[in-house]
C-alpha cells in the first residue's frame, strides 16, 4: 500500500501549476483528473509525459465527470457525453496509467415513465467504454458514488447486481472503493466484505456522514485506523490515494502513521 494523490486539490488551478506541482510533489503515484483546467489535450499530455518521467511517478487517470451521465436516456446527449470519455480514454491510454477511474451513471428525469432503462443504458455504455479501453490498452475501473445524488451504484446490492449483469465483460472491470462516498451511504464495510477480489484502487477522503465534502484524512468522523486494518486484512495492495479537497499535507501525514500503527 503506497500513498498516492488526487489533483483535485488543484484543479482551479492552471495546467502549467500542475505541471510544477508534479516536479516537486511528495508522492510517488498520483491521480489526473481529466477535467476543467486539466482537461486532457494532445499537448497536455505531452507535458505530462515529461513532468511523470522526470519523478518516475507511477499514475491513474480519473475520466471527466462534471455533466458525465453515461446512463442519459437522451441519445444526442448520451452520444456526446460517450465521445467525450472515448478522447478521455484514447489521450489516457498515452500516459499508461494503472486504471481510468470512472463514475456510474444516474437516473433521468423521465427514469419513473421508463423503469429499467437507465439501467440498460449504464450496462450499454460500461460495455462500450471496456472495449475503446481494451482497443488501447488501457484498464478501466467503476467507482461508488453517493446519495444523496441519484447516481445508480451506490451501495454494495447495487454492484452485486450490476456485476451480474454484466456477466463476462465485468471480469475486466474493477472496482475502486471510495471510502469517503461509501461512508456516507454506511457501505465501506459491506464493500470491503464482499467485494475484496474486484476492489484494486482506492480514493481516500474524510467527511462527517452528512455530505460528499471531500475534506482531509482525519477531518471527518471516519475511522481510519479500522480502515486501514480492514484493507490489510484483504491483503490489498495498491495505491491509498488521498482525494482530499484540503490539508494535503496533513492528510499525507496522518496516513502514514496510519499505515504505520495498522
Ligand atoms: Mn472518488
Amino acid at each position: 500500500m503506497r500513498p498516492g494523490l488526487s489533483t483535485l486539490f488543484c484543479l482551479n488551478e492552471s495546467f502549467t501549476a500542475l505541471i510544477k506541482r508534479l516536479s516537486k510533489i511528495e508522492v510517488e503515484h498520483v491521480e489526473i483528473v481529466d477535467e476543467g483546467f486539466h482537461a486532457l489535450n494532445s499537448h497536455r499530455v505531452s507535458m505530462l509525459k515529461k513532468a511523470v518521467e522526470a519523478r518516475d511517478l507511477s499514475l491513474t487517470v480519473h475520466a471527466p465527470f462534471a455533466d458525465i451521465n453515461i446512463a442519459s436516456t437522451s441519445p444526442p446527449i448520451r452520444h456526446a457525453i460517450m465521445r467525450r470519455l472515448r478522447k478521455s480514454i484514447v489521450l489516457s491510454a498515452q500516459l499508461k496509467p494503472k486504471y481510468w477511474v470512472f463514475h456510474p451513471g444516474f437516473q433521468s428525469a423521465v427514469s419513473d415513465e421508463y423503469p429499467g432503462l437507465d439501467w440498460r443504458i449504464n450496462l450499454e455504455s460500461v460495455r462500450g467504454l471496456l472495449k475503446v479501453a481494451g482497443q488501447h490498452g488501457l484498464k478501466i475501473s467503476i467507482e461508488n458514488v453517493p446519495d444523496p445524488f441519484p447516481f445508480l451504484l451506490k451501495r454494495a446490492d447495487d454492484f452485486e447486481k450490476f456485476y451480474k449483469n454484466l456477466g463476462e465483460d465485468g471480469l475486466n472491470l474493477s472496482l475502486t472503493l471510495d471510502v469517503g462516498h461509501s461512508n456516507i451511504n454506511k457501505q465501506t464495510y459491506d464493500f470491503l466484505e464482499r467485494f475484496s477480489e474486484k476492489i484494486v484502487h482506492v480514493h481516500l477522503h474524510d467527511n462527517l456522514g452528512d455530505y460528499d465534502s471531500h475534506l482531509g484524512i482525519g477531518f471527518g468522523n471516519i475511522d481510519w485506523l479500522r480502515l486501514i486494518k480492514a484493507l490489510k486484512k484483504i491483503n490489498y495492495d495498491g495505491i491509498l490515494l488521498v482525494e482530499s479537497k484540503k490539508n494535503i499535507e496533513e492528510s499525507l501525514r496522518m496516513l502514514k502513521n496510519l499505515v504505520e500503527k495498522a
